[in-house]
């Protein structure tokens, strides 16, 4: 049985990845790790877990041969909002942790996933859409961090022969877990206050275009790029994928669908809306689409029904 560790497996995007790699690998063979201990009806907890601090490079090694891990999935990191009120913690956990989890997989052997983010582009980035290979010049932390880090996981791959593989997430919609400090969190908070309370006071600009993506394709997408064929992956790092671009008026919009009675207004807040300006409007992923099959499946509409549906059903 191939043996997995996550880190960072309490957060949205391994709320949803452990329970699926658990569906893939078997329940028993992969180990969900977090700086935190999550409560016992938190889905990743479901299986095996320990607690680990991926800035600690000793504890990860130990777990790693302990567990005899073959296959690692990086989620551990400090979000674009939240690196930019702890700089200092950002780049710990972002590059130090990157740091260990690549050298812990070169010492095992082992194949890993790190996911960077649309925020790995910067206010001279093509953004309509942006290229897969373009100006990387970041204007935020955790921007700065993910294009260190994609160059880093190109590293280990030309100099180590490291099997890294990567995709640039855009904003992540999903209705498991809320998001962790982010830009990109008003998608998410738009649906709980909307069936809460039927109004949203959102902190980005009405016409503010991000490329978002509901997180079930973003989970297929992870897991289809650690299972193409490798002698196909040009790239191999930091593919762009793409779903659906929008603003929060046009998310406001569609939820009126649903709820004519919902309400938007704006109180922008001047941190997060300049780190939104400075990212791309959408994405070009014909790199994904040509070279391992990327399909996304939820369009901004059939996101919005499935996310309404399952946090109504998780009310009752
Ligand atoms: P999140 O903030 O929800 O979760 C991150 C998890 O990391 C948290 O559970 C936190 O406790 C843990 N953590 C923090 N410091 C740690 C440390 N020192 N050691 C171990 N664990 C630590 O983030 P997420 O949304 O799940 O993001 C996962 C990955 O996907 C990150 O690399 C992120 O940059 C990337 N990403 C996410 C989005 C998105 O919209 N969610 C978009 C683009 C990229
Ligand atoms: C954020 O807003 O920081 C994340 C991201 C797009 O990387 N959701």
């Amino acid at each position: 049985m191939v043996q997995v560790l996550v880190t960072g497996a309490l957060g949205q995007v391994g709320s949803e990845l452990v329970p699926a790699l658990r569906l893939q690998y078997g329940a028993d063979a992969v180990l969900a790790t977090d700086l935190r201990r999550g409560s016992p009806l938190h889905p990743s907890m479901d299986g095996p877990f320990e607690q680990l601090d991926c800035t600690d490079g000793a504890a990860l090694r130990a777990l790693l041969e302990r567990y005899r891990i073959r296959v690692i999935y990086h989620l551990a990191a400090i979000l674009s909002a939240r690196a930019e009120a702890e700089p200092q913690l950002a780049w710990r956990v972002n590059m130090e942790g990157l740091y260990n989890v690549l050298e812990g997989a070169r010492q095992v052997g082992a194949q890993l996933f790190v996911p960077s983010s649309i925020a790995a582009f910067g206010p001279s980035t093509p953004k309509d859409p942006t290229p897969q290979d373009t100006l990387q010049r970041p204007n935020t932390l955790y921007g700065v961090t993910k294009v260190a880090g994609e160059l880093l996981c190109d590293y280990y791959v030309e100099r180590f022969g490291l099997d890294v593989r990567g995709l640039r997430y855009p904003g992540l919609i999903s209705h498991t877990a809320l998001p962790g400090g982010g830009t990109t969190d008003y998608a998410v908070e738009i649906f709980h206050h909307a069936l809460k309370w039927g109004r949203y006071r959102c902190f980005l600009a009405p016409d503010t275009r991000l490329p978002l993506m509901y997180m079930p394709d973003a989970i297929r997408a992870t897991q289809e790029l650690m299972l193409a064929d490798p002698a196909k992956l040009r790239h191999r790092n930091a593919y762009n994928v793409a779903a659906f671009s929008c603003t929060p008026a046009e998310l406001a919009a569609e939820i009126q669908k649903h709820l004519p009675e919902f309400s938007i207004d704006y109180a922008v807040d001047p941190v997060r809306q300049a780190i939104a300006e400075s990212w791309p409007r959408s994405l070009d992923d014909r790199a994904a689409k040509e070279e391992w099959g990327w399909q996304p499946q939820y369009s901004l509409a059939a996101m919005t029904t499935d996310m309404l549906e399952k946090l109504s059903q998780r009310a009752l």
